[in-house]
């Protein structure tokens, strides 16, 4: 009999099953096409991995209850596996889906289930390939009970931090382990296009060649910026083409393909009504670099500004300063995100717990998440990250280079959006007065909508030109 069952055997689950099974714990594994877990099997031949052929047979050789783990494609599929494996499970029996589903569809699909008596969890997994093989981020969340009764396999599976915690942390009812992964890709949207906008701008108007690039990010890995995306932005650098000789950077088409998390982020926020303009800006972004033969007709008609000579080497610094600032927006943002849903949708993630297993195994993994768990775990209800009093000094410290960055990329015409929207963000949160009141003048002008004043209280309308009737 096997412990646990994975239906699924794409990238990600051929590589949770070996884990599982390196771990000791014996996994049946099943997927649609039988080819691939032939293939599956014979390639990776270990004791503690089951090959079946058939749902029936998959659930006959779990442990009861059953722990089952879906590793399909999030969508149409989850709901085409479930309606094949529900007449065959038990009350008490767990269905995890580790895959991307909307957080809303687990919600759906675990009330459902409920109704036969079976568990569902909802899991979000970070690290790709080699982080489900060799330790993933795990984010779950559902029924507290059905988590407790994976919790050995999930903690003997995850990557360890450095402290060794195991990175998987029972993050709440319902949608919360997916929620919580979608979260977690619209800040990895954030962070990849402000390393993209670095290379640029030290490309573009640095004059600097890639591998000297490449050795700056090598550098920048070492200290305040260590993280995967920095890291292997080093690493990419550094190849190239067998054929031309060429960096291979150069020669991938700059068409940025999306699978829709990063905008299932913003348009969630757009929901809640919390602001993650670095996010969203990452999404459009993408959107922006599809319109690959439009920029190019549009290169030829729509003049910049005239080319200068390359910046100076203290273009290094200022776009180092401006990219760990505009990591810790990415983080802020996604944070204040998932504050909210904890009041919106019943979450009981502790934010302290979210950065703790983010700290490994997952691709947003970076050294500034210590720095953000210690912030929430001395002060819990800390409303945003850029409060914190390390990242607040650290941030004051760079502001500077952050803005000179921006600076730069505005006047030589490179567009840096993400780090116009996290500048923008700051500027915006430590501002004590915004132009909202004019904005709430305007709007009580043409439609009524009352103002309130800063002088006393109550509700306010104004006819703001008595000479005209509205
Ligand atoms: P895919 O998302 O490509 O899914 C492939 C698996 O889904 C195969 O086993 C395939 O079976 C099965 N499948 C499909 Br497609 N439709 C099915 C159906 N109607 N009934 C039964 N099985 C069906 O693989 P993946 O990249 O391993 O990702 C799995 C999940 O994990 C996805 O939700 C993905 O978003 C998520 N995820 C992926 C990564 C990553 O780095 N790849 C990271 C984190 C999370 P077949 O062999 O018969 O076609």
């Amino acid at each position: 009999m096997a412990s646990i069952g994975v239906i699924g055997l794409g990238v990600m689950g051929q590589n949770l099953a070996r884990n599982i099974a390196r771990r000791g714990f014996r996994v049946a594994v099943y997927n649609r096409t039988r080819e691939k877990t032939e293939t599956f099997v014979q390639q990776h031949p270990d004791p503690n991995i089951l090959a079946t052929y058939a749902l029936e047979e998959l659930t006959a050789h779990l442990e009861r209850p059953r722990r089952l783990l879906l590793m399909v494609k999030a969508g149409a599929a989850v709901d085409a596996l479930i309606a094949q494996v529900r007449p065959l499970l038990e009350p008490g029996d767990v269905l995890i889906d580790g895959g991307n589903s909307h957080f809303t569809d687990t919600e759906r699909r675990q009330r459902e289930l409920a109704s036969d008596g079976i568990l569902m969890l909802g899991m979000g997994i970070s690290g790709g390939e080699e982080g489900a093989l060799r330790g993933p981020s795990l984010m779950p969340g559902g029924p507290k009970e059905a988590y407790e009764m994976v919790a050995p396999v999930l903690e003997a599976i995850a990557a360890r931090a450095h402290d060794g915690r195991p990175c998987v942390a029972y993050l709440g009812p319902g949608g919360a382990g997916h929620y919580v992964k979608m979260v977690h890709n619209g800040i990895e949207y954030a962070l990849m296009q402000g390393i993209a906008e670095a290379y640029d701008l030290l490309r573009q108007v640095g004059g600097l060649d890639v591998d000297h690039l490449a050795a700056i990010f090598e550098e920048w890995n070492r200290a305040e910026l260590a993280s995967f995306l920095v890291e292997i932005t080093a690493h990419i650098l550094r190849v190239q083409d067998p054929q031309t000789g060429r960096p291979l950077v150069d020669l991938v088409l700059d068409r940025a393909h999306q699978k829709g998390t990063g905008k299932w982020t913003s348009q969630n926020a757009l929901d809640v009504g919390v602001p993650v303009p670095t996010i969203t800006s990452a999404v459009e972004a993408r959107y922006l670099s599809a319109l690959k033969e439009e920029r190019v007709r549009a290169s030829a008609a729509l003049p910049g500004p005239a080319p200068e000579p390359p910046g100076g080497l203290h273009m290094i610094d200022q776009a180092r300063a401006a990219l760990f600032a505009n990591m810790v927006v990415a983080y802020a943002q996604g944070m204040a995100l998932l504050r909210r849903a904890t009041a919106e949708y019943g979450y009981t993630y502790r934010l302290a717990d979210v950065a703790a297993i983010w700290r490994a195994g997952c691709i947003i993994r970076a050294a500034l998440l210590e720095d953000i768990r210690q912030a929430f775990d001395q002060a819990p209800e800390l409303p945003n990250v850029l409060l914190a009093p390390v990242l607040r000094h650290a941030l004051a410290e760079r502001q500077q280079g952050w803005r000179a960055t921006l600076i730069a990329g505005v006047h030589h015409g490179v567009p840096m959006p993400a780090t116009a929207a996290a500048l923008a963000y700051y500027d915006g949160y430590r501002s004590a007065r915004l132009p909202a009141n004019l904005i709430q003048a305007q709007r009580d002008y043409f439609g009524a909508h009352t103002y309130e004043r800063v002088d006393r209280p109550g509700t306010f309308h104004t006819t703001w030109r008595p000479d005209v009737t509205m």
